[in-house]
């Protein structure tokens, strides 16, 4: 067992980190911590789920015309007041709000910050008791003071300052990066602190998952179907065939590949070229944590933190994972797709 004099705890690591840039104020580190409290908050909730008969359709729909779930829009709630309460942050983009939502309170020049955020994504599987995630992006706001504008949001994610997600499984995790690699925090529910579990995360040298809907095969472009043919022919010497997983979760899905080693794929399809995923909110954070983690994030063609975001809630396909996979599958594409996704 860890003797306790050597437990870091969340909240001691971002203060270490921050103590290294003499001219910080503090504000990034509060706004983390917010986070954590709202995260903390919104798992209480989750574990007692089941007790407290609090599953169910809202009756809503979101913005994407998908129905929402109770937890989703606790979770919304939830971490729009903790960031709205903190004070750092001038601005929230959500999953669940069609436009962003600026804070007009005493606040409002002081926030520097604003925040992109998917408070519960993977909810439709929360009535089976299955893994879901909250995925967040941290950007210095362009406009000088006030309420946070559009403009604020619509950054590609080079200009991300941090950005991390909270897994709800068989425990929780909170997994960060300020740019300076990825650590991850695991919540001791006990005494409700998360603590240093996974020190400078990195993907395995090794790997041999591949995660991704196969029941829309029919719909994938050319490539990726190649690319799917290739993770299942034999050939031990490359880890093939390669294993399936899919929990249909992507804070999940990209969490255990991280630390077991695999490739996460939501392509373009005919029928939705762009995917499912939301740039903003949920492949910039995660390709910003892969990239910190030694991989790659892409839409099939460009580098995910370098596209110029159009719209609050665009979509993009997305390929995230360790580089050699992630690389297989822009080849792949590049060769047998280029016609179908106008790829120069
Ligand atoms: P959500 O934001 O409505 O929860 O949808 C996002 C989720 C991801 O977590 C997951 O990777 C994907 O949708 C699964 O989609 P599908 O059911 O089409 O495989
Ligand atoms: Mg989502």
């Amino acid at each position: 067992m860890t003797p306790a004099h050597r437990i870091k705890t969340l909240t001691q690591f971002i203060v270490e980190r921050q103590a290294q840039y003499p001219h910080a104020k503090g504000a990034l580190t509060r706004l983390l911590n917010d986070i954590a409290t709202a995260a903390k908050i919104v798992n209480r909730e989750i574990n007692a789920a089941g007790l407290v008969d609090i599953l169910g359709y809202e009756g809503s729909d979101n913005i994407q015309g998908e129905a929402q779930k109770k937890l989703d829009v606790y979770a919304n709630e939830r971490f729009i007041e903790a960031l709205k309460g903190g004070g750092e942050c001038c601005a929230i983009a959500s999953e669940e709000n069609e436009k962003i939502i600026s804070f007009q309170n005493e606040f409002s020049d002081l926030g520097k910050y604003v925040i992109a955020i998917d408070p519960l994504d993977g909810s439709s599987n929360i009535d089976a008791n299955v893994s879901i995630g909250t995925v967040f992006s941290i950007y210095r706001r362009r406009s000088e003071s006030g309420p946070g504008v559009l403009e604020d949001m619509l950054q590609p994610g080079v200009n991300l300052v941090a950005a991390g997600y909270v897994i709800y499984g068989s425990s929780t995790m909170l997994v960060y990066t300020t740019g300076k690699g990825v650590n991850g925090f695991t919540l001791d529910p006990s005494v409700g602190i998360f603590c240093l579990s996974h020190p400078d995360m990195r993907f395995p040298e090794t790997a041999n998952i591949y995660s991704i809907n196969e029941g829309n095969y029919i719909y994938f472009p050319e490539g990726i179907k190649r690319y799917l043919k290739y993770c299942q022919e034999d050939d031990p010497a490359t880890l093939r065939p390669f294993t399936s997983r899919y929990i249909g979760s992507m804070v999940a899905d990209f969490h255990r590949n991280l630390i077991k080693g695999g490739i996460f794929m939501y392509p373009g399809t005919k029928k939705q070229p762009s995917g499912k995923l939301r740039l903003l909110y949920e492949c910039n954070p995660v390709a910003f944590i892969a990239e910190q983690a030694g991989g790659k994030a892409s839409d099939g063609i460009r580098r995910i933190m370098e596209i110029q975001p159009k719209t609050l809630h665009q979509r993009a396909p997305f390929f995230v994972g360790p580089k050699a996979m992630v690389e297989k599958v822009e080849v792949l594409l590049k060769t047998y797709s280029s016609e179908e996704l106008h790829i120069k």
